[in-house]
C-alpha cells in the first residue's frame, strides 16, 4: 500500500473514530489505533533524523530527554505546521526561512510552531557526540574576544541570558552587522523572524523550555545551562559563523 492511501486509510479510521466515539470515552486513552491521529495529511515540512543517536549527548542530555524532545515535542511542531500548511496554500509554498522573514503576516500557529520546527532543527545540529564537536576557530575566538572580552564572559552572558528568561524560550549567539550579540526570545521565536525585538544570525542557541532538561536537572536550568557547553558542536558553530560574516 502506498502511503497516501495509508494516509486515507489512517484519516477514514480517524474520522469513524471521532463519529462514533462519545467525548468523555474519545479522551481516554483506550483506542491504540487512533493514536496515528496525530500524523497530518501530505507533510510539506519533513523532519529530519536526529543527526546521533538518543544517547550521544549522556551525560549531560540524557537519553530519555533526547527521545521526548526530538520524538514528541519537535515532532508535534512539524504535525501541527504540517497540519497548518495543508489548510493554507500561503504556508504551504513558503520555505520556513521565508516564513520566517514573513512571520509578522501570519497567525501565531505558524509563529509557534514554525519557529519551533527551525529552532529545534538548528538545536541538534549546533550539538555533537564527543568525537564531533571540535573547538572555536581562531576567527570566531578572535571575534568573541573583541565583543566580549573573553569565551568566559561570552559563556557568563549566554548563560544569564538563558537563566533569566521568564517561563519558556530560548537563549542565543547571534551575528548581527558582523558582531556577536547574546539575546533572548520567547516561547519558540527567534531572531530570524521579523517580529523579533533584535534581529541577527543564530550561531548558537539553547532551548530553556523546562522539557529540555527537567527530567535530569528538575528546576536547576542555571546547572544545565553550564554543563550545555560540554556537547557544543564547536565544527557547526564555526561554519555558521563564517556564512554569517560572509
Ligand atoms: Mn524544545
Amino acid at each position: 500500500m502506498n502511503q497516501s492511501l495509508k494516509r486515507i486509510g489512517v484519516a477514514l479510521a480517524v474520522a469513524a473514530s471521532v463519529v462514533a466515539v462519545p467525548i468523555a470515552q474519545s479522551q481516554a486513552p483506550a483506542n491504540p489505533a487512533a493514536a496515528p491521529a496525530a500524523a497530518p495529511a501530505p507533510a510539506v515540512f519533513k523532519q529530519a533524523p536526529l543527526p546521533y543517536s538518543f544517547d550521544a549527548l549522556e551525560p549531560v542530555i540524557d537519553k530519555q530527554t533526547m527521545e521526548l524532545h526530538w520524538g514528541r515535542h519537535h515532532k508535534a511542531q512539524y504535525d501541527a505546521l504540517n497540519a497548518i500548511a495543508a489548510q493554507n496554500p500561503e504556508v504551504a509554498k513558503m520555505t520556513i526561512e521565508q516564513l520566517h522573514a514573513n512571520m509578522s503576516k501570519f497567525p501565531a500557529g505558524v509563529r509557534n510552531n514554525a519557529g519551533g520546527v527551525w529552532n529545534h532543527d538548528f538545536f541538534w545540529q549546533i550539538m555533537a557526540p564527543a568525537d564531533r564537536r571540535g573547538s572555536p576557530s581562531a576567527a570566531l575566538l578572535q571575534r568573541i574576544v573583541a565583543d566580549f572580552g573573553s569565551v568566559d564572559a561570552m559563556r557568563t552572558q549566554f548563560n544569564a541570558g538563558g537563566a533569566t528568561r521568564f517561563g519558556s524560550g530560548w537563549v542565543w549567539l547571534i551575528v548581527k552587522d558582523k558582531k556577536l550579540m547574546v539575546v533572548s526570545t520567547p516561547n519558540q521565536d527567534n531572531p530570524m523572524m521579523d517580529v523579533a525585538e533584535v534581529r541577527g544570525t543564530p550561531i548558537i542557541g539553547n532551548d530553556v523550555w523546562e522539557h529540555a532538561y527537567y527530567l535530569k536537572y528538575n528546576n536547576r536550568r542555571g546547572e544545565y545551562l553550564t554543563n550545555w557547553w560540554q556537547v557544543v558542536n564547536w565544527n557547526e558553530v564555526n561554519k555558521r559563523f563564517d556564512d554569517a560574516m560572509k
